[in-house]
């Protein structure tokens, strides 16, 4: 056993609930989304295939760039905010989806005040599940940790049932939010608003439409860290699938689309290649220049999140901002 699960599985305060990678066909659903994505006229992959070991730790370093403003702006409103926030809602339970690294979660913790009963992080990337455990068990005394290993698509259902009679706080924070197709996205929303009992409250983090150069920037970052992020998924293919991608003769390509305000990220084939996926029996041709779409990450406007908040079954309850408006953290709750 690895050492981490080891620890994790260890703890009387630590339980983790794995329902990727346990034979529910989560290793079919990449191979699904590949073969789907590879065979369309406009080869497109979903970005949550981005998050194994590497891919995660790329995202941490991603965060500290100089030029990706989103992390170190949702950092500070949360600094500034989060006592309101958690003043306003009185949750003893804090459910994050798409967890990831834990200094978001710590802010918010800390704000509850000695009041956190238990911790639910929800992510795919289960690494980041058992390392968040292992770091925050013992810094809050009396909170129990209850990782769900699981793709919050389809695995919501796995969020334990709320500690009874209290309040609980589910947030998806960074935002993540962006990385899904209009349509998806409100049902995404939808499906965390049933997560929700009446008293209870969404937090969630998303990106402001601003300057594109701003936004450009911080997605072609001078270090290439985004780059070599965006080329992991041909990486994971490659060694989950059998395929022979070779990430060197794949561009990094980001920009922001102006009319539907999301940035695109692609991977733009620098010559015509054949790629054999082995595991999939599949055979796929890229022509010189083809490429491949990976990742969208929409940017809002408060009117459109308003929007997307009501076709979900919520109601917008407080917004918060940083001084040049560039990214939100909003308060939600269930609409009356
Ligand atoms: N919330 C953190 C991490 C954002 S990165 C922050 O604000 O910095 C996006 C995170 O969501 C990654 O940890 C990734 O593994 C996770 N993720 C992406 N798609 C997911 C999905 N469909 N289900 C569960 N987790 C997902
Ligand atoms: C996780 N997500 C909100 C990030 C974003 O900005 O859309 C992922 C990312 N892609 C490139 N850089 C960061």
């Amino acid at each position: 056993m690895n050492p981490l699960a080891e620890l994790t599985d260890r703890h009387p305060d630590i339980r983790i609930d794995v329902h990727v990678g346990d034979g529910d066909g989560a290793e079919r659903r990449l191979a699904d989304d590949v073969l789907d994505g590879l065979t369309r006229p406009f080869k497109e992959i979903p970005p949550k295939h981005f998050y194994d070991s590497r891919g995660s730790k790329l995202f941490e370093r991603i965060c500290e760039l100089p030029e990706y403003y989103p992390t170190r702006t949702e950092m500070a409103i949360l600094e500034a905010s989060a006592p309101a926030i958690v003043d306003a809602v009185g949750p003893v339970e804090l459910v994050e989806l798409g967890s990831g690294a834990t200094a978001k979660a710590r802010l918010l913790l800390d704000a509850f005040n000695g009041g956190a009963r238990r911790y639910v992080p929800v992510d795919v990337s289960e690494r980041m599940v058992r390392e968040a455990a292992v770091a925050l068990v013992d810094e809050y005394e009396g909170m129990e940790i209850h990782g769900v290993v699981g793709d919050f698509q389809r695995h919501l259902d796995r969020v334990p049932p709320p500690v009874a009679g209290e309040r609980r706080l589910v947030a998806l924070l960074g935002g993540t939010i962006g990385n899904f197709p209009p349509g998806t996205r409100r049902s995404l929303l939808r499906d965390a608003a049933a997560l929700l009992g009446p008293d209870d409250a969404f937090l969630l983090g998303t990106d402001l439409v601003k300057d594109p150069a701003i936004i450009e920037a911080a997605y072609n970052d001078a270090q290439g860290v985004t780059a070599e992020f965006n080329r992991n998924v041909l990486h994971v293919m490659n060694r989950e699938l059998g395929a022979d991608f070779d990430p060197d003769a794949f561009d990094h390509v980001a920009f922001f689309d102006r009319r539907r305000e999301w940035v695109e990220m692609r991977l733009r084939a620098q010559r015509p290649m054949t790629v054999r996926v082995a595991d999939l029996d599949l055979q796929v041709e890229f022509a010189a220049g083809e490429e491949l779409r990976t990742e969208i990450s929409a940017k809002f406007t408060r009117e459109r999140l308003e929007r997307d908040y009501a076709a979900a079954g919520l109601e917008l309850r407080g917004w918060y901002t940083d001084p040049q408006e560039l990214f939100a953290v909003t308060l939600a709750g269930r609409a009356r």
